[in-house]
Parts: C-alpha cells; structure tokens; sequence
C-alpha cells in the first residue's frame, strides 16, 4: 500500500520485526536509551499518526488532546502495563491504545521465581560472602547455620492477581515446588483452572496472614495503588517473603522498609519501584534481606524480540483499517465509526 502513515517510536526496539515497521511506517525513531523529554513528544504528537511507547513515556489527556486535534489515531504501547497512559482521556478522543500481553507471560513469570529463589535462599548475600573472600578468610570454613534460608517445597504461595502472569507464577509453584497456592483477584478463576493450578480464591487479609510467599501481579491502578500498606505487611508471617514484578506503587515503600528493618516479614526481592530508577542512596539498598533487578521482568531476548513484533501486529492492523488485536479500550471502536 502506498500510504505509510507516519508514527514516532521513543525507543529503537530489538529484533527483526523493528526493520519491518521501517518498512511499513513512515517512522522517526528516537535516538538515545533516555526517553524523550515530555516537550518533545507533545510536539511529535500533534506531527504524527501513532506512536509507539515505553512505559517511562509520559502520554498524558493533554499530548493526546493536543494529538488528537491533528491526525494521532493510535498509541502502541511496548509493555503490558499501560499506567502512563491516561486510556479514558485516548478513548474520548477516538485513539487506539493497545498493548503487548500473552508474548511476556513466562519471561516475567520467571523472573519473578528468580526473585523467589533468590530470596528465599539468599544468594546475592551468598555471592557476596564468596567474592568478597570473606568466606575463604572465616575460618569456620562450611558450618551448619551458615546462611539458612527458607525451603519452599509444600509451603503456601500467595498470588494478588491472577490474570496471565499470576497464573503462570502459581502454576510453577504448584507443579514445581508442591505449594498450595491462594489467590486473591478481582475475579474469580474459572473451577478448571483452580484445580489445575491447586488454587484456592480468598480474600486479601487471609492471603496476607497464611502465604509463605506473597507475590504481585495486578496492573497499577486506582484500586491497586498502595494496596500493600502498614496494615496488610502487618498481617504478613514474619517469615513471609514478598515479591513484586508488577508496579512498585501497588506497595507504599515506606511501609515496606519499616517492615524489613523490624521484621515483620523476613524478605523482599523486587523487580519495580515507586520511583525508577531507584536512587542508590534509597534504604532498600542498605537491608541484607531484599533482592533487588531494575525492572527487567520481560527481559528475555525471545520476549522482547516477540514485544516488538506485537507492537508492528497492533500497527498493521490500523494501516489496514482494521481493529488491533491486542486494543486496551475496545469502547473506543464505537466512537470511530464514522457517521
Ligand atoms: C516493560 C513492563 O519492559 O510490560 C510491562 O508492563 O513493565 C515491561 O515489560 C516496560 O514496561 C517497558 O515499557
């Protein structure tokens, strides 16, 4: 086809399907790792037709009201999450959000036992013991108590969340480490998958008291924002550990970090933040117990590779006038109808 509508990309995205887009789109990619500065992105956005976004891109009611007064149809966002979009401000406009679920399920699902097991049996502090000589200059050499963990077999798994991910976590701790698995959501799974996954629905408050692990996977949300506060890590097993791959915010960080230093929970391995990146100076930096990525949950070769395929998938459909497949606001459909 011979029109190539034009579109901004915040971020040069790996894998063949990125020069595939070149091809389609008339497309002006954004040069550096750093996202661009929020000026230069309102100004893109009233140029062009779509844009495809990172979850640090600021796409706020006023860049897309500004974008949709010129041609700005679509944003196709690289991540599953889309909590810096504003989707009710693009649907009223008559834009397109879409995502890229399903293709980063195991990857985070992954990560997040990464983090479990890391945790659970301390292996940054262990790495450290063994690089650092200081094991070598001990002079107990092996000993009995020298750093025990927590065994996870036939423990119970507390998943907030179970949409793909969360479902995809449970399903490794029930078939790889027998756990019992609850899970707290805001719908209930259907009875197939339930069983499946040895998984029982309960409210939050009974997940929090009786879970050995705790561990995130809902979007960020109104709802969701702070859910883990003083109150619930209160709740929590002083032997409990909690995880979090989803968005550091559903955490109140402050409640967190007074609850790893007077041991009301005996762990965190962490993969989000309230503030990314996390400044070096923060006091999660400073606690043994917590084990700390930088966000890097879809961080697989094969997964992010799939990410960029899926965000070109979302874009070739509306070139071609079709509704993309993977549309966050399907009530925008209706206002595009033209008439
Ligand atoms: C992305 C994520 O890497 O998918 C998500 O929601 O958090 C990650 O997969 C990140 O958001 C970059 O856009």
């Amino acid at each position: 086809s011979a029109v190539r509508p034009r579109i901004f990309v915040t971020r040069r995205l790996p894998g063949p399907c990125f020069e595939k887009l070149l091809e389609e789109f008339d497309a002006e990619v954004w040069p550096e790792w750093q996202h661009p500065p929020y000026e230069v992105l309102l100004e893109k956005a009233r140029e062009v037709d779509g844009i495809v976004s990172l979850l640090s891109d600021r796409i706020d009611c006023r860049l897309l009201t500004e974008g949709a007064k010129g041609n700005l149809r679509i944003v196709s966002q690289y991540a599953v999450g889309y909590d810096n979009i504003d989707v009710e401000c693009a649907t009223r406009n008559g834009i397109y959000v879409t995502n890229t679920p399903s293709v980063l399920t195991e990857a985070t699902a992954e990560l997040t036992w990464a983090l479990i097991l890391a945790t659970a049996r301390r292996i940054v502090e262990a790495d450290a013991y063994v690089r650092s000589g200081e094991w070598y200059r001990s002079g107990t050499g092996w000993h009995p108590e020298l750093l025990l963990g927590m065994e996870l077999e036939g423990k119970v798994l507390g998943i907030i969340g179970f949409g793909r991910i969360g479902r995809a976590v449970a399903r490794i701790g029930a078939k790889g480490f027998g756990m019992k698995v609850l899970y707290y959501s805001r719908r209930r799974a259907p009875e197939e998958v339930e069983k499946e996954l040895n998984a029982t629905y309960v409210p939050l408050d009974t997940l929090l008291r009786e879970s050995d692990i705790v561990s995130i996977h809902t979007p960020l949300t109104p709802e969701t924002r702070y859910m883990i506060g003083e109150r619930e890590l209160r709740l929590m097993k002083p032997t409990a550990i909690l995880v979090n791959t989803a968005r550091g915010a559903v955490v109140d960080t402050n409640a967190l970090v007074k609850a790893l230093k007077e041991g009301w929970i005996a762990g965190a391995g962490l993969d989000v933040f309230e503030q990314e990146p996390l400044p070096p100076d923060h006091p999660l930096t400073k606690l043994p117990n917590v084990v700390l990525a930088p966000h890097i949950g879809s961080a697989t070769k094969e997964t992010r590779e799939r990410m960029t395929c899926a965000v070109l998938e979302n874009l070739l459909a509306f070139k071609k006038g079709e509704v993309p497949p993977n549309l966050v606001n399907p009530e925008v459909v209706e206002k595009r109808r033209p008439g």
